[in-house]
């Protein structure tokens, strides 16, 4: 990926076509990336899509500076309230690049800090909705749950199958399927290399909804735009502030909440929110 894109991520032109949810957008838009494709399917979602077919989405290192780079984009995009992040129906991602780490040593690892990236591609304010499609394996299942919500295809199968390559998952497998999971299930999972279905996923609480596959994608889209018409400082103040009561204390996190709570009152949204709804009319947002 050319350092030119992080520097200037805003590169777009606008195209025509799409379907379902999708096709009712009248703004389309996309950017070039290697192996993402950027669209903007309905207004204020930006949809990015894994786009490396011959190796089921494997996040390779270029593919992750391309979703770091297309995710920051997303962050400083005014027009964007949410990302959707989706694969292809045979694959979310079927992992890290196994053919690219292959031959790495510790000092190799330990020296790059591998990976590392993949957090910081993640570490977007606004909401990211997982579509997951197909294999997430790995860093495939490590990537949707990075995600603030996973929806998935009927036919998706998750799983951390690090074990069977001699490594554990590094990407935050062993914490995050934990906390969403549970020990006991997670733990048998980590050390077995299990898959697990859609709706095994669902009915432990790592996906909050499954759809038929083909549907997926435009549910999620749907989705995304509900939430892209809300007012956006209160959509990034309830995501920070449910992702930063999991990382502390609860009594940490409601104060963190109390106060969050306080300063939206600072904001026009809620002036605006709380005379639409005195007024019976629908609210009109403006962010600010
Ligand atoms: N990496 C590289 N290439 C992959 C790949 C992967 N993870 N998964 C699939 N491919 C490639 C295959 O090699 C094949 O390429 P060609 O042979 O055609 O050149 C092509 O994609 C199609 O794959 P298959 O022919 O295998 O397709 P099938 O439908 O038969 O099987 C499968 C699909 C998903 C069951 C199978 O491909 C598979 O088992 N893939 C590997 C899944 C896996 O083990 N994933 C976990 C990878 S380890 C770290 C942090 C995180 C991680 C590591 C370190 N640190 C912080 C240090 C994460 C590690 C992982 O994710």
């Amino acid at each position: 990926m050319a350092l030119t894109r992080l520097l200037a991520p805003g590169r777009a032109t606008l195209a025509r076509g799409a379907v379902g949810v999708r096709a009712a957008a009248q703004l389309r838009f996309s950017s070039t990336y290697d192996n993402l494709l950027v669209t903007r399917p309905a207004a204020g979602v930006q949809l990015v899509t894994l786009n490396r077919p011959k190796a089921l989405n494997a996040l390779s290192t270029p593919l992750i500076a391309d979703l770091h780079a297309a995710l920051r984009a997303a962050d400083a995009d005014a027009d964007v309230g949410v990302v959707v992040l989706t694969g292809s129906e045979k694959a979310f991602a079927a992992g890290a690049d196994i053919k690219e780490m292959k031959d790495k040593t510790f000092a190799d690892v330990a020296t790059e800090n591998f990976i590392a990236g993949w957090s910081a591609a993640m570490q977007i304010r606004k909401p990211v909705i997982a579509a997951v499609n197909g294999y997430a394996l790995g860093g495939g299942c490590e990537l949707a749950m990075m995600a603030d919500i996973v929806y998935a295809g009927d036919k998706a199968v998750f799983g951390q199958p690090e074990i069977k390559l001699g490594i554990i998952p590094g990407a935050g497998g062993t914490q995050r399927l934990t906390r969403a999971i549970g020990r006991a299930r997670a733990m048998e999972l980590i050390l077995t290399g299990a898959n697990f279905s859609a709706e095994e996923a669902a009915a432990w609480g790592l996906v909050a909804r499954v759809f038929p596959a083909a549907e997926l994608v435009d549910e999620a889209v749907k989705t995304a735009a509900r939430i892209a018409g809300m007012g956006r400082l209160a959509v990034l103040a309830a995501k920070q502030s449910i992702n930063y009561g999991l990382e502390v204390g609860q009594a940490e996190g409601l104060v963190f909440e109390r106060k969050t709570f306080h300063s939206l009152f600072a904001t026009a949204d809620q002036k605006e929110g709380m005379a639409a709804f005195a007024e019976k009319r629908k609210p009109r947002f403006t962010h600010a």
